[in-house]
């Protein structure tokens, strides 16, 4: 099989399925904002923005079948979470600090838990696609990863494995143009993660990656090959990070206020109202209707995260052994005496 790259414009999908994508991107814009403010204000512990990424992220997400698909996150893809009814109030406690790996329930919201090891969504998606092979089960593992992490060694193992056993996995690479300093351009040898899925034996295409229309159809594509029997794909959307890496991060150490101006005429979220109105699939009304409904939504969650009571902190030695070590009892103790103490104000 040969690897296909060419830069989709996408053609075919409904009003009623573009205002869908519409309304869930402009709420995963809101909750960005407000989770940065957030963390501003002390709120969040951290956070990675996802602004200008709202399509590549929703496009792909609202693919999924959440009866029987999986979905491997890093630690930028709250607009998946959002296109994938997820609790966001339950998985923003990981930035609260107050859970082990957040309050929802990622099995049954069929959406992993933070992952903050660059690549290692990738290892545990062709895991899992594996043992769906192994079960006879018909889900589809989508694996969310930076054009950073595809320089790991991780990744190449991923892909060959599941290229070899043709498993059931879409790698979804967000090409946003940096590894949190470091430019595309520096770590991509050949300038395509796309044109590697030759090497593996399967097909990579590259899309759009502003383009919901175009996301939304490649993933679809890529979903039905892996439902098929037909084995993995990878898929590389062309975006860009408008904000910083993080929430310690300050872009204007590395890069020009000219590059990031240059992307915001390329606003994904713009870019859809424009053509939700040039072909009359939605109105002033309509556009009214649906900011005020993220607006209201984003409130309600901000609340909701607020309002998180934290768990007890001794929780945090009782989830990592099923029998617990010694020196771990031994920690807990120290730990305690020292939050006791904390609680009488001893130095
Ligand atoms: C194994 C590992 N190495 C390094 C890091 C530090 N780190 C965190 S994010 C990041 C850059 C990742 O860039 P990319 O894969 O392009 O994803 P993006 O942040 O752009 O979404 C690095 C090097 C890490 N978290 N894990
Ligand atoms: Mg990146």
């Amino acid at each position: 099989m040969t690897a296909t790259e060419s830069l989709r414009t996408g053609a075919g999908l409904d009003g009623e399925l573009l205002r869908d994508l519409y309304q869930r991107m402009l709420l995963t814009r809101q909750l960005d904002l407000e989770f940065v403010t957030m963390q501003r204000q002390g709120v969040l512990l951290g956070y990675a923005p996802l602004r200008g990424q709202e399509a590549a992220q929703v496009g792909s997400g609202a693919v999924v079948d959440r009866a029987r698909d999986f979905v491997f996150p890093t630690y930028r893809e709250v607009g998946v979470a959002v296109a994938m009814d997820v609790d966001v109030v339950g998985y923003m406690a990981t930035h609260l600090g107050v859970w082990n790996g957040g309050a929802y329930d990622p099995i049954a919201s069929r959406f992993g838990a933070v992952n903050a090891v660059v690549a290692g969504s990738v290892l545990h998606a062709v895991g899992w696609a594996k043992g769906e092979k192994l079960t006879g089960s018909d889900g589809v593992a989508l694996a969310y990863f930076g054009d950073g992490a595809s320089s790991q060694g991780d990744v190449h193992e991923a892909m060959n494995f599941a290229g070899v056993d043709r498993l059931p996995v879409v790698f979804f690479c967000q090409n946003n143009g940096w590894a949190i300093s470091v430019p595309t351009a520096r770590q991509v040898a050949g300038g395509s993660v796309s044109a590697r899925a030759a090497g593996y034996g399967f097909p990579g295409v590259r899309v759009d990656g502003n383009d919901v229309e175009a996301v939304y159809l490649a993933t679809q594509e890529a979903f039905a090959r892996a439902r098929a029997g037909e084995g993995p794909t990878v898929i590389e959307a062309m975006t860009y990070r408008s904000g910083p890496h993080s929430t310690s991060d300050d872009p204007g150490r590395y890069r020009e206020l000219v590059e990031e101006n240059s992307w915001i005429e390329r606003d994904p979220i713009t870019r859809l109202a424009l053509r939700l109105r040039e072909e009359h699939a939605a109105d002033e009304a309509y556009f009214e209707g649906a900011l005020a409904e993220a607006r209201a939504a984003t409130e309600s969650i901000r609340t909701g995260i607020t309002e998180t009571v934290g768990r007890p902190a001794e929780e945090m030695f009782d989830l990592v052994f099923a029998n617990r070590p010694t020196t771990l009892d031994q920690q807990r103790d120290l730990w305690r005496a020292a939050a006791e103490g904390e609680e009488r104000g001893d130095d």
